[in-house]
């Protein structure tokens, strides 16, 4: 990653730790002592000081409002000395569900979906709304009457390689290789939730089988790792002493793709970094 501007095309609903995670990225390639720090002045910080105020209190930060969308840009640098320029936005996530349900993608998110180096999906699992499928309703009791009358609704899985699709198609991407530019990543937030034991890979594949098996059969080297950048849930309004007192700097951690755990939070933006260098 020698000296070049790299935009992350961070791709996430609402809740599913965006804003949250931003902040403790922020934080730590501040302090430093992770495989990224930060090399001068980072710009448009708000959206996330607000959530940095409120964690060093051990307090969650509120939720951000839908038609925000800020991109803040941080010189960063790893251990070797190489440097890169990182676009890192926040924003509403509703806007990201709105892309699905109105089919519709605004001019500024084709914009970013064509400009962006590298996308970056955050899925938070627990959230995640499965619907009735091949599996939980098998294709030969379509023909039988109807037994329920819940609506037929696409599944939260659906949406999402539905996202992902219509993000390829504004941006013009020929899909008839398997994609290196941009490269895809896939952080599993909130891991703290999830109480599962195995490799973020492996736990995609088993929850969401659909979207792994798109991502797989549409990128080259698509990268999966697992986040928990609180370490633990917070809550807005009771602060958490013990938090405070450490400093959410102490709390947080990455699953790698091994499945080995890391506290340094700063490893899923290097690894994609490096691992996409010579895109
Ligand atoms: N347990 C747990 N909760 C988290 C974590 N990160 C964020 N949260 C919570 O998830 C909710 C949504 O986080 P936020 O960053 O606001 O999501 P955003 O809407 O994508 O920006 C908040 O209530 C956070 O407190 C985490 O690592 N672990
Ligand atoms: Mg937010």
């Amino acid at each position: 990653m020698s000296e070049m501007k790299r935009s992350i095309l961070m791709v996430g609903e609402s809740n599913v730790g965006k804003t949250h995670y931003g902040a403790q990225l922020l934080k730590r390639l501040i302090v430093g002592g992770g495989a990224l720090y930060m090399e001068g002045a980072a710009t448009n910080l708000t959206p996330f000081e607000k959530a940095m105020d409120s964690l060093a209190e051990g307090r969650a930060t509120e939720h951000t409002p839908s038609t925000t969308y800020v991109e803040s840009i941080w010189p960063i640098a790893d251990s070797l000395g190489q440097s890169a320029s990182l676009v890192w936005p926040d924003y509403g996530g509703e806007q990201v569900r709105s892309l699905v349900t109105e089919r519709r993608v605004p001019g500024a998110w084709r914009e970013r979906a064509v400009s962006a180096t590298d996308w970056l999906l955050l899925v938070r699992l627990h959230t995640i709304r499965t619907a009735n499928d091949m599996l939980s309703r098998p294709i030969n009791t379509l023909g039988e009457g109807r037994v329920d009358e819940t609506p037929h609704q696409v599944s939260d899985q659906a949406k999402l390689i539905e996202l992902l699709q219509m993000l390829l198609h504004v941006a013009g991407i020929n899909r008839d290789a398997p994609l290196t530019t941009p490269s895809l990543s896939v952080l599993l937030t909130c891991w703290d939730e999830l109480g599962a034991e195995g490799t973020p890979r492996d736990i995609l594949e088993d929850q969401l089988p659909m979207l792994f098996s798109f991502i797989t059969s549409n990128w080259k080297n698509p990268m999966f790792m697992g986040l928990s950048a609180l370490e633990k849930p917070l809550s807005q309004s009771d602060a958490d002493e013990g938090y405070a007192n450490r400093g959410p700097e102490e709390f947080g951690y990455v699953i790698l793709p091994d499945g080995t755990c890391s506290p340094d939070i700063t490893l899923p933006i290097q690894r994609l970094l490096a691992d996409n260098s010579t895109a």
